[in-house]
């Protein structure tokens, strides 16, 4: 999608991924499909679960070590922080406040698609955090480049934080971080976060919570295409699944049908209409949640050209926050 895509775009966007994805065999849709308004807000709630540990314990690590994060990327140096898929930024504002702690200004650069998310997130930043001058840029930081602004005299500390590069093969995962290296410049710094590999429950849980809000947000998924495209998913026959791939070191999350149905996409979806066939108990393959182990963080930020430099963990090991040079 491009930085500029205006509603018509984005469902053109939206029918091109679901016709894809629903003619393919396994079926799938591709996890940005999430993120309606109302995906958004079940995600800021998944955020908040207790089962759902990444965010809080992302954030206790940033708690505890921001000065030390900021102090080893700055190596003598300002800092200008870049941050990739900012959302509403709410875990930066740690490493923000610590940059102001350590410098006294700082100019934060936030990118993301969503033109809301940055709206919010610079009012809140600006108004909790006086000395950080925010300059979002609206951009899909996958295809798009960076509109880097560098102070002279600065170096760049780009953030990629929330286990948002597990959502990508590690494919995919290689060519949005050699992108970034591409753009960087030497002795400029990377901070990324990664969900680790733990006890198979631990990880189930994250993904099938009791609530059912992450069961919401996946099937949220089919309501937006009824709604934007016109198809008639019975959204009530569908079953959240979540489970573990070990060979891929993933969780995976589907939908699966519980019944045979037949599903139209309408012509003004695609170029003609169309009909999707599920089998009782097929399946749509809607995410993958990559999770690594030390080893593989370092081969994923070497093979895109980073050197791993210091990793930050939980007592418990269930997250790590990487810095990595260029
Ligand atoms: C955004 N991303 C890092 C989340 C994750 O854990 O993979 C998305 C998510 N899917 C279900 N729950 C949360």
């Amino acid at each position: 999608m491009s930085s500029l895509a205006t509603a018509p775009e984005i469902t053109q966007a939206v029918a091109c991924e679901a016709i894809q994805g629903l003619t393919a065999t396994p079926k799938t849709l591709s996890p940005w499909l999430f993120y309606d308004e109302a995906g958004s807000h079940l995600f800021e709630q998944i955020t908040e679960l207790p089962e759902y540990y990444l965010t809080r314990t992302e954030r206790s690590i940033l708690t505890a070590h921001a000065d030390e994060i900021l102090a080893q990327a700055a190596a003598g140096r300002r800092l200008t922080l870049i941050e990739l898929g900012a959302g509403t930024a709410t875990k930066t504002g740690l490493l923000l406040a610590a940059a102001v702690r350590r410098q006294g200004t700082v100019l934060y650069q936030p990118v993301d698609v969503s033109e809301t998310a940055l709206d919010e997130a610079r009012q809140n930043i600006e108004s909790d955090i006086p000395g950080v001058t925010v300059h979002p840029q609206v951009a899909d930081y996958t295809t798009e480049p960076l509109q880097l602004n560098r102070p002279s005299n600065t170096r760049t500390l780009a953030l990629y934080i929330g286990s948002s590069i597990g959502n990508f093969s590690p494919h995919d995962a290689h060519d949005v971080l050699r992108n970034l290296r591409t753009q960087l410049q030497p002795d400029d710094t990377l901070l990324l976060g990664t969900d680790l590999v733990k006890d198979v429950p631990t990880l189930l849980a994250a993904y099938n919570d009791a609530s059912g809000t992450t069961a919401a947000f996946n099937r949220n998924i089919l309501t937006r295409l009824n709604r934007e495209l016109g198809t008639d998913f019975r959204i009530d026959h569908f079953h959240h699944k979540a489970i573990w791939n070990a060979l891929e070191s993933r969780i995976e999350m589907h939908l699966e049908s519980s019944t045979a149905q037949r599903v139209r996409i309408p012509a003004n979806a695609a170029s003609t209409a169309k009909t999707i066939d599920l089998a009782a108990g097929e399946t749509i393959h809607t995410e993958n949640s990559y999770k690594f182990t030390p080893t593989t963080v370092a081969t994923l930020l070497q093979s895109a050209g980073f050197t791993p430099t210091q990793t930050w963990h939980d007592p418990n090991n269930l997250f790590a926050v990487t810095l990595a040079t260029t």
